[in-house]
């Protein structure tokens, strides 16, 4: 029989997310990876702008609706005033990367000891679907119809793998949500994350790879195929970055 999973105490409401949205299934998790670090008393999230910002319909937690894109820069502060305490972000790629890509790569480049999580549905997912710097090649978008040029607009880039590959991050990783194989090792990064913090290593980052079945036009079970089938291949899933892991080798 399948093991009973508990829900977290962090968690006091149902969520008000679309049928499908990947989005509940991270904040549990960062919730239950929070309870099993014995945090839930020691926490602040800043948040982003976008369906990040219903994290507190969810879970009661201490949080800060930051302005748009400046959560990395908010949790800079907190984390500097309050060292013990532990700061989490929780951004959307259009939040974390198009609005707010200068303070993202500068906390990063800072390897400020904040955890970075950031859920990417490849669109500004709340104000209907526009494009982002993360929306694929040819993705239809409400604002690319005929799908993203990326001739005229960029192709779309992997934040994780830039700040692992350029800055002294501590930690850097993506995951999705799409099976229970993938929901089990996402928990695993998430808590990676956290205990990089909490150890003093500084910058951590957990890209998650998340549905968004209302604007992809696609019913929950086809929204996680397609991030199966044309996501992934893009945006390998795996740690791209463990300095832990070079310190004890
Ligand atoms: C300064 C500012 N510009 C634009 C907006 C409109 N806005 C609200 S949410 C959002 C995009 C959010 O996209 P993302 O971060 O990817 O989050 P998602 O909803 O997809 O989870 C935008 C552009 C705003 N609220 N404030
Ligand atoms: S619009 Fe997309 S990201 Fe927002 S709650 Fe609905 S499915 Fe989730
Ligand atoms: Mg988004």
């Amino acid at each position: 029989m399948a093991k009973e999973r508990k829900v977290p105490a962090l968690i006091d409401n149902p969520m008000s997310f679309c049928a499908g949205c990947g989005h509940g299934i991270v904040i549990r998790l960062v919730a239950e990876c929070i309870e099993e670090l014995n945090q839930q008393d020691n926490i602040i999230f800043p948040i982003g702008v976008g369906c990040s910002s219903l994290l507190g319909g969810g879970m009661v937690a201490d949080r800060l609706h930051c302005p748009h894109g400046r959560a990395a820069s908010v949790a800079t502060g907190m984390k500097r005033v309050t060292p013990d305490t532990t700061i989490i972000t929780y951004q959307g790629d259009g939040d974390a990367y198009n609005i707010g890509i200068s303070e993202s790569l500068n906390a990063a480049y800072r390897n400020e000891n904040i955890t970075v999580i950031t859920i990417n549905n490849t669109n500004f997912g709340m104000t209907g679907g526009q494009m982002s710097w993360t929306s694929l090649p040819d993705q239809k978008t409400t604002t690319s119809p005929k799908g993203r040029d990326s001739g005229a607009t960029g192709l779309p880039f992997r934040f994780p793998e830039m700040v692992a590959g350029q800055f002294d991050v501590a930690y850097a990783a993506r995951g999705t949500v799409t099976s229970p194989k993938n929901v089990n090792k996402l928990k695993k990064y998430i808590k990676n994350g956290l205990e990089a913090q909490i150890n003093g290593e500084g910058y951590s980052i957990i890209e998650v790879l998340s549905p968004c079945p209302t604007n992809w036009g696609l019913n929950p079970v086809k929204a996680m195929e397609q991030i199966e089938e044309q996501l992934i291949p893009y945006y390998p899933l795996g740690v791209f970055k463990n300095r832990k892991e070079k310190q004890d080798a």
